[in-house]
Order: C-alpha cells, then structure tokens, then sequence
C-alpha cells in the first residue's frame, strides 16, 4: 500500500508563482468553495490510507513493537487544564483579529521561522493548507506580540500571560518526559551512563510554538489542513481539543488513524531526532491535520528540540546491549539540509544518516 507522505506528495518543485508573501494571507471565511490552489486531489483516498478512529484499532501484528507507535495520548499530565484552556483561547482570538493586524506581524522573506503565515517549507509545495498559522519562540514572546499589537494594550498583555503559562506548562512537561523516556530506555538516574546525556539535554532543550487555525471548510474532502509530515525535532505536544483533526500514521498495515478530539488531552508525537538520539528505539510518526466542514479547530503544538550547535549522537545503550550506533550523529541544521535536499522524492531523511540496519526496519 503507498501512503502518501510529504515526502513522496509533490512530485516536481511547485511554479514560482505560489511562493512568496501573496501566500501570506487568504480569506478562508469569505471561501464558499475550496479555490484549485489549495485542491488536493486523492488525499482523502480510502483505499490509499484508510481512516480509523483510535478507540476501534485492533493491532492483531504479531511483530508489533511497543515503541513502533510515536504518537501518543498522554491524559493525566499534571497540566492545569485552566492554562491550557486559556492559551488555547488566546490563540482564537489571535486569528480572530481583522486580516490587516495579523498582516502586520506577516513572516519576514528570509526572516527565519517566526511570524503569522504559512511556514517556508509549506511554500514549497504545489498547492496551500486549509490553515493560518502563527509560530514563534517562547522567549520571544512579548517582542514578538508587539507586532500584533503595537500598542501594548490589556489584549497583548492577556495575550503574552496566557502563552507564557502555557511555555511553562509545556517546558516542565516536557522535561519530566525526557526523564520517563530515559527510564524506560534503562538510562535514567545519576549513576547511569545516560545520567548526564539526560541532563545535558534536559538543561538546553528549545522550544516553538506554532499556533494553527484550520478553519471549517466548505469541501473538506478537497482540502487539507496540514500534509503528512514527521517533526525533525526530539517531541512534540499537540493539545486535543473537542473537534478532531489531528492523524496519525499507524503501520503494518498501513492507516491513518484519527485521534478522537478530547479536550485537555495531549499527543506526544516523536521526531526524527528523538528516533535518531533512541537509536531507532522511539520511532519518529507521519501525522496530518484534515479540516471539516461544521467546526473551526485550533492547534498548538508546542516543539521541543537540541540547541542548533548539538551533535544529536545515537544512544547506543538504546537497543541491545551488542547494539551499535545505526544513524551518524547530525545536528538539527545538518539533519534539516538533508531533509530539505530530499523534499520531492521518495527517500526518508533517516535514510540518509542511517549507518547501520536497524533490527526494525522503517520504511
Ligand atoms: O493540528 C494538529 O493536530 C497537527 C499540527 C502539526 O502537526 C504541526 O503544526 O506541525
């Protein structure tokens, strides 16, 4: 079965004429049809990757992998839902406001990663997400709002409150993560050969915050709100709210699986680097966004990844204990310029870095 991904979607780089700013803004409101430049076609196929929900899969796999998934529901997390909550709303109110104040803060040409928009790599595809979106660096927060609202008045400041609580919330979530994946790789604790490879990471961990908001769409089964794609980062939160969209790609056999839209739940989705740091023991999840026609639905995901000068070096204590590095150590820029070279074709940047076969072949 072929599951299209993002990296076998596009099979030549997309016209000139999509890139750029005039991608910037759309107004997905006034849309009474999906417009062809954000058509895709068969992406919604049944007979390509069918769509389960969550609760109704049945893994009869005999070789399943516990840690195959890399995608997880985390209830229970300790996350005071008031916080979650109150950012989520935020972020509404965020995309709520009228176009030219959202044009304001409009990522910069060349300008890195940050601002309102659609994110670089997502130009390089042929047609547009079913999407607005927002993304910058925790620390950047109060800076970053002033381009939203220059004035700084009480909604930039419930605005900036809101998604400083979250940062904390999600930072301390995510550091206590780390410490339960070390456990259960057997490397936790002081004494233990990842003891210090664990802190090492813990105390330079960074972070994103990318805002989404997948508007109701008059022709879901024509749109999307986000193409398959893997996080190249170590994890990823993404808050579940009442309307689902979020899927995951569960294999042998392969399907998409639709998370059911539980409010204050968290998915953890695993990165590429995370897969390469476990030596392959925590495997990186295609996952995608699809829109529907009733409801908006708004997303957060909150990215945790290495430092830019990191060399993200396979814990060979991973898997066996005869078990040798299966990928060469890259940092987060090096494993982007692979991934970046590779866009358009069939080949998984994993691949690319792979020294050694792993016991679990990905595919
Ligand atoms: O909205 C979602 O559920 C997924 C978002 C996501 O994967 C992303 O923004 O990278």
């Amino acid at each position: 079965m072929q599951i299209k991904t993002s990296s076998t979607m596009p099979t030549s780089p997309p016209p000139a004429e999509n890139n750029g700013a005039a991608a910037a803004y759309f107004d997905f409101r006034a849309a009474e049809r999906v417009p062809e430049s954000h058509v895709w076609a068969g992406m919604h196929e049944k007979d390509t990757a069918p769509v389960v929900a969550a609760g109704d899969e049945h893994d009869d796999d005999e070789d399943h992998d516990d840690d195959e998934p890399g995608g997880d529901m985390r209830d229970g997390h300790a996350v005071p839902v008031e916080s979650l909550s109150r950012a989520e709303e935020q972020a509404a109110r965020l995309f709520a406001l009228p176009a030219p104040d959202k044009a304001r803060a409009a990522r910069r040409p060349g300008g890195g990663s940050t601002g309102y928009g659609v994110p670089p790599y997502l130009l390089r595809y042929p047609k547009r997400m079913w999407a607005e979106g927002y993304t910058f660096p925790p620390p950047a927060i109060r800076d970053e709002f002033r381009r939203v609202w220059p004035d700084a008045g009480d909604d930039y400041h419930r605005f900036c409150s809101a998604m400083e609580e979250y940062d904390a919330a999600m930072r301390a979530l995510g550091e206590r993560l780390l410490a339960m994946f070390f456990k259960a790789l057997g490397l936790a604790g002081d004494d233990a050969a990842g003891g210090k490879t664990e802190r090492r990471i813990r105390d330079t961990l960074t972070s994103t915050i990318h805002l989404n908001m997948f508007p109701r769409c008059p022709d879901p089964d024509r749109a999307v709100g986000l193409v398959a794609h893997t996080d190249s980062g170590f994890f990823t939160f993404i808050l579940q709210s009442p309307v689902p969209g979020l899927q995951l790609l569960r294999r042998r056999p392969d399907r998409w699986v639709t998370v059911p839209g539980t409010p204050g739940a968290l998915i953890v989705v695993v990165g590429d680097l995370f897969h390469v740091l476990t030596n392959g023991r925590f495997h990186s999840v295609f996952h995608r966004a699809v829109v529907n026609r009733e409801n908006d639905r708004i997303s957060m995901p909150y990215f945790l990844g290495p430092p830019a000068d990191m060399k993200v070096t396979p814990l060979v204590a991973a898997g066996s204990p005869e078990s040798k590095a299966v990928y060469q150590a890259v940092t987060w820029p090096e494993y982007m310029a692979i991934r970046d070279k590779l866009f358009g074709t069939n080949i998984s940047a994993l691949t690319m870095i792979r020294v050694a076969k792993e016991e679990d072949e990905e595919s």
